[in-house]
């Protein structure tokens, strides 16, 4: 017996989901284990996404379930404004510790979509703060995620999460995306072309002169999007021109910090560092909600010393820094150094690599792409239905035990860094064999 059988489905109402359909044919999860699920009809699901680009330390850790539970015994709630709780300073400590030089000063929300918001919201205090009031605008990017909050759905890029949504932030402009499949088809790891592509910034400063722009907000790779890796030498360009013209970049780390990339940061990776980082996601291995913006202590100083003894930065909220959340991110990142998974997940880098692009022949496949722990699979869309083969795909994954996630005809691949070689192949030949099923075809 099914549970959603014995379930009334009608209330919850799920977020990015076609409701109507879900509901029409729902599909359950009722436990985890490391990189499995269990379905209610008691299927196991080999997870190659990570729960959402988050459970890096893989499903319901002893370590991470042990640390939550202690910390809800013993205190279940601080407040975090003008009151404090230890573990907390203690996190933000060892996270300032683990983020590039420089990187002292921690912010935390709960979840990816608050710490962009956050840090927009510093950027803008910051040069306020310093009586540059003219540095307003911000500069996303076109296919760039960044929550679903109005700040982040401003500086995002992707046309659906904002048609419906009016005028959103005044003064955004995007960048030009990075993927083109004429260029950078079936690269391994960062495609040589395209790093002109961030020369654009140099154009939108020229219309819009330097002194009002605040900040340029991209995700070192667009996850959302599909896994757009960027060129080689891009991410560079952009640290140079923003530097050049007093604007802060901020790294938009939600996905690609705690080791996605084999790296506790994306900045680390690339070697190129940014003034702001916002991360959530792996920070608690998706165990609880959690986010962090870790901002250079200038940034910090700066508004500290314009406010003296005076609130300086008009901003949080109710859960900032919840004891549960910081007891499970310590956990967390005890688990990334004592199992060393940013390692591993450098080490199964070329394992995925070689998984993926093994892929490359099978029908409607127009490009294959991968960074990191991370990859993603495009697919040719059906004619008059963009979309369509993607969904197809994601559901003859589910049948056949693989949770992959698609955003249109793109199928991305992004497993926790715990997940063992033969798990790797057992992907890759689920997707061969998906990609092989005729209901894709057609
Ligand atoms: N920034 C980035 C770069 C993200 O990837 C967010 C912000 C927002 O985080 P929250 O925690 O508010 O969801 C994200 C989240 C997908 C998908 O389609 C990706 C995300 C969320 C939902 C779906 O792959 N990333
Ligand atoms: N911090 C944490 C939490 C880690 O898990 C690791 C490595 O796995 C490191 C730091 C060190 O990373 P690296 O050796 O790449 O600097």
């Amino acid at each position: 017996m099914r549970l959603h059988n014995e379930l009334d489905l009608g209330a919850y109402w799920l977020p990015f989901t076609a409701n109507r359909a879900f509901k029409a044919n729902p599909r359950l999860i009722v436990s985890a284990s490391g990189t499995r699920y269990r379905t209610d009809d008691g299927r196991e699901l080999l997870d190659g996404i990570s729960g959402l680009w988050c459970c890096n330390a893989g499903h319901s850790h002893p370590r991470i379930v042990e640390a939550i539970q202690r910390q809800a015994a013993e205190l279940d709630y601080a407040t975090a404004f003008q009151v404090g709780h230890p573990t907390a300073f203690e996190l933000a400590g060892r996270l300032a510790a683990m983020a590039p030089t420089g990187f002292d000063a921690v912010f935390f929300t709960n979840s990816g979509s608050e710490s962009v918001d956050t840090a927009l919201k510093i950027a803008l205090a910051y040069h306020h703060a310093r009586g540059e009031h003219s540095r307003t605008r911000f500069v996303g990017r076109e296919r760039g995620y960044h929550g679903a909050g109005f700040g982040g759905m401003s500086v995002g890029g992707i046309a659906n999460n904002r048609k419906a949504f009016g005028a959103l932030l005044p003064g955004v402009v995007h960048l030009p995306q990075t993927h083109d499949l004429d260029q950078q088809a079936f690269s391994r790891g960062q495609p040589t072309w395209g790093a002109h592509l961030a020369d654009e910034l140099e154009r939108i400063v020229a219309v819009n002169h330097a002194s009002t722009i605040a900040a340029v907000v991209v995700e070192p790779f667009a996850g959302s999007a599909g896994v757009l890796v960027p060129p080689v030498g891009y991410l560079e360009r952009l640290r140079e021109i923003t530097q050049r013209h007093g604007i802060l970049l901020i790294f938009d780390e939600v996905i690609t910090a705690f080791g996605r990339l084999g790296a506790g940061f994306a900045a680390e990776r690339f070697g190129v560092v940014p003034d702001i980082i916002t991360t959530a996601k792996g920070l608690t291995s998706g165990s609880v909600p959690m986010g962090a913006v870790l901002a250079r202590g200038e940034i910090r100083d700066t508004m500290f010393d314009d406010a003296g003894d005076a609130i300086e930065f008009f901003h949080g909220y109710t859960y900032s820094g919840h004891p549960l959340a910081a007891a499970a991110a310590m956990a967390a990142l005890d688990v990334y150094e004592e199992e060393e998974l940013f390692h591993r997940a450098r080490r199964l880098e070329p394992v995925l690599e070689e998984t993926l692009h093994a892929l490359a022949d099978k029908p409607n496949v127009i490009d294959v792409r991968n960074i990191g722990l991370a990859g993603a699979i495009e697919l040719a869309p059906r004619d008059g239905a963009p979309g369509a083969r993607g969904s197809a795909a994601f559901e003859a994954a589910f049948e056949r035990g693989v949770l992959v996630r698609t955003t249109g005809d793109i199928v991305a691949v992004a497993p926790p860094l715990v997940v063992a070689e033969q798990e790797i192949a057992a992907i890759g030949s689920v997707l061969g064999d998906v990609l092989d099923d005729p209901v894709l075809g057609g």
